[in-house]
């Protein structure tokens, strides 16, 4: 819990937040900011841990470790998905340790409790004629399967705005199959920086051309829910032509009974989402080095020509495309230290040698995480420096910042900051 003088000094930095700007230096540095931080956007929002494919078989269990929780994500005998705490109901032991394994039941180490797949406590030895083991079940987390992407909020009184997410999560995620993906592969990355300023980096493309040239074979650098007006001549023009190619595009796809036209809920809302499909560059088929498909084997319903659809949430970013997915997922694990954990899927048939190249698969997001980590990096440095002020925002490249900081700030104040 923080002490009185946090809660003021943090209540005033969210005043000092000035429209169109980025965030005042504290709100990226201090300890008291990041507690903060864990405990609103963390604990009380819904957060995504991960896809249902990291448990494919009834038995497979994986440990996700996240703003001070452990949580046991399985799939139980009746093929279903579970999340439950990894804490026993005995004295509280981890039962878990980090990592996949594969169980029939879960036995903590300690003194041996033993609870089925569904939770419920089987076995617990010498403890008395009154004890009810009925009363000791795992503790579940809410979670909801959204297309395959497991969310859960660690908060008894999650928000309810997540239906928006799940709705079209469901619709436009279904395509994919994700129930038959695996993972093909999986980093784990620390970046020395806030997670605010790893988010910040991922909703803008300003920085792409000059710093991702894998990325921009494929990726068009497009920028989302500017005000024309505010643009210089050149900048409106261009986004003219970007509209109107996704005006045509969008239309198009949307004709052959694909959802593809932009939806958001981004201010003033709990839950933080966008999701559109995006026009992939050149061979417009996925993000490898030449923009064709990597995986033979495609994904789901087997086409390689409806682009990539884009989710984003607030600590989260995906893009499906016909052969593959790429499904990143931001755990901060510090005020200047933030891991991001990408994962590689591909059809569960698919087998690396015979229907895809491993490095064609993996080379261009390997390339572009590594580059925005030192970019997190570098950002973190200069506004934890006294000299720092709170810059501008692009009014072209970077409204979704501005946005982002906004909700930030909102969300908040809702929790009492
Ligand atoms: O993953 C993304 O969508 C972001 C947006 C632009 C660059 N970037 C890697
Ligand atoms: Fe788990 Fe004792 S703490 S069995
Ligand atoms: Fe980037």
């Amino acid at each position: 819990m923080l002490d009185k003088s946090s809660f003021s000094a943090i209540s005033t930095l969210l005043d000092d937040r000035v429209e169109g700007r980025s965030l005042p230096a504290g709100l990226y540095t201090r300890e008291d900011v990041f507690q903060a931080d864990m405990d609103v956007f963390f604990r009380k929002h819904w957060i995504y841990i991960g896809p249902e494919c990291d448990v494919p078989e009834p038995g497979d269990a994986t440990v996700i470790d996240i703003a001070g929780s452990s949580l046991i994500m399985l799939r139980d005998d009746d093929g279903e998905v579970r999340v439950f705490h990894n804490v026993c109901r005995h004295r509280g032991a981890r039962i878990l340790d980090a990592g996949t394994t594969v169980v029939s039941k879960l036995v903590c180490p300690y003194h041996q409790w033993t609870y089925e797949l569904t939770g419920e406590l089987a076995y617990a030895p010498h403890m008395g004629k009154d004890f009810d083991k009925t009363c000791n079940s795992l503790k579940p987390v809410n979670f909801r399967n959204i297309g395959g992407l497991i969310h859960v909020c660690l908060s008894d009184d999650p928000p309810a705005d997540i239906a928006a997410l799940e709705a079209v999560g469901r619709e436009r995620l279904l395509p994919y199959d994700l129930r038959n993906t695996r993972v093909a592969h999986q980093t784990d990355l620390i970046e020395n920086g806030n997670w605010k300023l790893t988010m910040e980096n991922n909703r803008e493309c300003y920085h792409c051309s000059a710093n991702h040239p894998e990325l921009c074979v494929s990726f068009i650098d497009l920028d989302f829910g500017f005000d024309p007006e505010s643009l210089s001549p050149e900048d409106r023009e261009t986004a003219a032509r970007h509209e109107a190619m996704y005006a045509a595009r969008t239309a198009d796809w949307e004709a052959q009974g694909h959802p593809s036209a932009a939806i958001e809920q981004l201010t003033n809302c709990a839950t933080n989402f966008r999701t559109q499909r995006l026009i992939i560059s050149g061979a417009g088929e996925s993000q490898t080095p030449d923009a064709t498909a990597a995986v033979s084997k495609l994904l789901g319903i087997g086409r390689k020509d409806l682009g990539d659809m884009h989710l984003w949430g607030h600590n989260s970013w995906h893009h499906f495309m016909g052969d593959h997915i790429i499904t990143a997922m931001v755990i901060p694990l510090g005020p200047d230290k933030t891991l991001l954990r990408m994962k590689w899927l591909v059809h569960k048939d698919a087998v690396e040698g015979v229907d895809y190249d491993f490095d064609k698969l993996t080379s261009v997001w390997i390339a572009t995480n590594e580059q925005d980590g030192s970019l997190v990096e570098r950002s973190h440095a200069g506004v934890s420096d006294p000299a720092y002020v709170p810059g501008m925002y692009s009014p072209f490249t970077e409204t979704q910042l501005n946005w982002f900081a906004g909700w930030y700030v909102d969300r908040m104040r809702a929790h009492g900051y």
